[in-house]
């Protein structure tokens, strides 16, 4: 099977040209002027759309279960909202149960990933590391494709884990060309404030993000940087929202250590200001870290400019602010509306790819190359995904998107294809807009018609992790 895209803009992370991109198998085949149409070729005008590299989301959370709450997006309608917003790809956190096996913990997610019509990889959350973790980790890494592990500073009794781990857990994956992931946020300043808040009757949304401040990230991203100075270990920042932490990062990438951030397209774009939201409407923005005062807005902005920032990523996390139809468990009332007993996390796997071409390229801000960098090239480096994923090559899947510039439309949560029913940027009028979507040459979305299938999707076993 063929099929010929033509006269598009091809935009990679250091290219950005016109030319036609023949597909065959899956991958692509050729790129050049006038490639020929053949029989039985499929052919599709790029005339005035861009080619971009499928979008790789390397941070989302898809029928994720803990004791209280459970995302509502299943791998089928998370991965169908990724597609129709240009993410062909996401990697996904599996968890580990406290006392229990890594591998049982893999072994769960990927039955719970069979019905994905995009590709998936897998990162492991590490929660506690006993005799048989160091096996564990080398077992996936080696024999399953998954490379990255996640660990906390936060959340003390749940998933929280002391220095010791995390340096037991970097000198494991530094063995095996894996990379390790921190939430980094000081779980005992947190647990104090959080202690004191209530005590006072404090109970709000907006008594989240008063409760986390950017201290409490910008200590424990020092930290845990040290640890991996120590071990030499590449790390990754999840999810960084602070100044102070931004700081901590670029100070150690101007030392030469093997340090990346992600950032989330949330905190580009909203501010702390949206817990000011009436009522429970706050909820909606619990998500952690929480959402920063507009100086911390600007330093992220700033370490995009300067490379301190990878990777924009999602943190897709999604719970309904109404209980229904899904049921209390995936929703922001699983545990009532006192703030610190809402399931922490935001959506966004759709909205990424829009809200920051919009936002970023069409305004300015960024290069169209940079903006594919940010969304597919550089994740798809860090996390053992290239040349096969995030970038337009000879020989690379051929995860494709065509877009349209000079399209304005308005984001809704109603138009969404998750299961979602509120929307981080309701209302935001974009620039640019996706117009076909191909997933190894196969078409997945057409405008609004939805051509992907359920376990069309790959699990991609990635290779080593932690360069760029
Ligand atoms: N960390 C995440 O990465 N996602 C949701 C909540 C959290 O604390
Ligand atoms: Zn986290
Ligand atoms: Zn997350």
């Amino acid at each position: 099977m063929s099929t010929l895209i033509k006269n598009g803009r091809i935009v990679t992370a250091a290219d950005d040209f016109v030319a036609d991109v023949l597909i065959e198998d899956g991958r692509i085949a050729a790129i050049g002027h006038n490639l020929a149409a053949g029989n039985g070729l499929e052919t599709h005008d790029a005339g005035g759309l861009l080619v971009l590299p499928g979008g790789i989301d390397v941070h989302t959370h898809l029928d994720s279960e803990s004791a209280t709450s459970h995302t509502v997006d299943t791998f089928a309608s998370g991965g169908r909202a990724a597609a129709f917003g240009g993410t062909t790809t996401v990697v996904d956190f599996c968890n580990q149960i406290r006392g229990g096996s890594l591998l049982a913990g893999f072994e769960a997610w990927r039955r719970r990933a069979e019905c994905t019509p995009i590709d998936v990889g897998a990162h492991m959350i590490v929660v506690d590391f006993g005799p048989s973790t160091a096996a564990e980790m080398e077992r996936l890494m080696t024999g399953e494709g998954v490379t990255s592990f996640k660990l906390f500073t936060a959340y003390p009794g749940a998933l929280m884990v002391d220095d010791g781990t995390l340096l037991q857990a970097m000198r494991a994956a530094g063995r095996h060309g894996g990379q390790i992931s921190v939430h980094c946020e000081n779980g005992h300043i947190i647990q104090m404030l959080v202690g004191e808040a209530v005590a006072a009757g404090n109970l709000a949304p907006r008594h989240h993000m008063l409760t986390r401040p950017p201290l409490a990230e910008g200590e424990a991203t020092q930290r845990v940087i040290a640890l991996a100075e120590v071990t030499g270990t590449p790390l990754y920042i999840v999810h960084l929202s602070a100044r102070q932490s931004l700081e901590a990062v670029a100070e150690a990438r101007r030392r030469g250590l093997a340090v990346h951030a992600e950032t989330c397209t949330h905190y580009l774009f909203l501010t702390d200001a949206e817990y000011d939201r009436p009522g429970f409407e706050g909820a909606k923005v619990i998500m952690s870290p929480p959402l920063r005062a507009a100086e911390h807005v600007e330093a992220l902005w700033r370490g995009i400019a300067a490379g301190d920032l990878s990777v924009v990523s999602t943190d897709h996390c999604p719970y309904t602010f109404a209980a229904e139809p899904y049921g209390a468990k995936h929703s922001k009332r699983a545990g009532g509306e006192a703030f610190h007993k809402v399931p922490n996390g935001a959506p966004g796997i759709e909205e990424r790819l829009h809200v920051l071409y919009s936002g970023g390229v069409a305004t300015g801000r960024l290069s169209a190359s940079r903006f594919v960098e940010l969304t597919a090239t550089a994740p798809a480096k860090l996390f053992g995904l290239y040349p096969k994923k995030g970038t337009i090559a000879v020989g690379s899947d051929a995860d494709l998107v065509l877009l349209d510039p000079e399209a304005r439309w308005t984001i809704r949560a109603a138009d969404g294809h998750g299961r979602m029913d509120y929307s981080l940027f309701e209302g935001f009028e974009a620039t640019g807009r996706i117009k076909k979507v191909f997933l190894r040459g196969e078409m997945i979305v057409e405008g609004d018609t939805w051509l992907g299938r359920e376990g069309g999707g790959q699990f991609i076993a990635r290779g080593p992790s932690g360069s760029l």
